[in-house]
């Protein structure tokens, strides 16, 4: 998979994808990122990108032109067509779903703004799509597209080691991971849950689904209204709230 990023901080973004998972993937040539500085493509000694925001009040905006001739660059350097997305607070939500949509296109191509944001006409003209990644302010788009590259980069087949597996995620499922444990099996900070010991195979697998279900119950009961449980899973969950009604009552006395 290919993305372009429309940025004025190129290093910023390339530095993001360097390490781990999607560093080892674009090594492997499964992702290529690659930057373009709208202040390349902007005239006059000065290089502009911005204005002062039409109508009065502070702060400045990004120039149609240098990104519209930037966006014409991106295009040309492939044959494939992409859909432009610009990251803004006034995007839809990115989730997993939107992700793995993402990760199987060849391409796409991302436009990260700075300043108060970008002349509206260049988004009319130019955006395919708006996306936000939360309900916080951040100071530009490139974090934004930091964090689509890594959760797109590394659905890509061959992105995960064997061991893992993107079908293994939080939220692949639509629930939280179960909690994980490493040696010492005994520690001052407390033991590893036993049935992880046990060797049965079925109930360490059965123990990581009630934990997922009941965690997700606790944490965050809205992913809850978007799964249906099957018979199993309604079982598991009621057990859990059974024992964690019981742990809450001792912590009380
Ligand atoms: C303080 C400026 N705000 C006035 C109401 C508007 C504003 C402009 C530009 C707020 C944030 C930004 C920069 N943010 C992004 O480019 C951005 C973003 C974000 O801030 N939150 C969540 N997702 C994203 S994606 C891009």
């Amino acid at each position: 998979m290919r993305i372009d990023v429309v940025t004025l901080f190129p290093e910023f973004v390339q530095q993001c994808t360097g390490f781990g998972v999607i560093g080892r993937a674009v090594e492997r040539g499964l992702l290529d990122v690659a930057t373009w500085n709208p202040r390349d493509h902007a005239e006059g000694g000065y290089r502009r990108v911005d204005d002062t925001v039409c109508g009065g009040g502070p702060g400045m905006v990004m120039l149609i032109e240098p990104l519209r001739h930037t966006l014409a660059a991106v295009r040309q350097a492939t044959e494939q067509s992409a859909p432009v997305i610009y990251l803004s607070p006034q995007g839809r939500r990115l989730t997993q779903d939107k992700v793995r949509e993402l990760a199987g296109l060849p391409r796409v191509i991302l436009l990260c703004g700075r300043y108060e944001g970008i002349d509206e006409r260049l988004l009319e003209h130019e955006i395919d799509e708006e996306l936000s990644i939360g309900d916080y302010v951040l100071s530009g788009g490139e974090l934004a597209a930091a964090v689509l590259i890594d959760a797109v980069g590394r659905m890509q087949e061959g992105a995960l080691g064997d061991t893992q597996s993107a079908a293994q995620d939080s939220f692949s499922d639509g629930l939280l991971d179960c909690p994980h444990y490493t040696r010492p099996v005994s520690h001052e900070f407390g033991d590893v849950p036993a049935v992880l010991l046990s060797g049965d195979h079925a109930a360490i697998a059965r123990w990581r689904r009630m934990q997922s279900l009941g965690r997700t119950w606790l944490r965050r009961p809205d992913l809850l209204e978007n799964v249906t449980l099957d018979a199993q899973d309604q079982r598991l969950l009621e057990e859990f709230k059974r024992e964690h009604k019981g742990n809450t009552h001792e912590q009380d006395h």
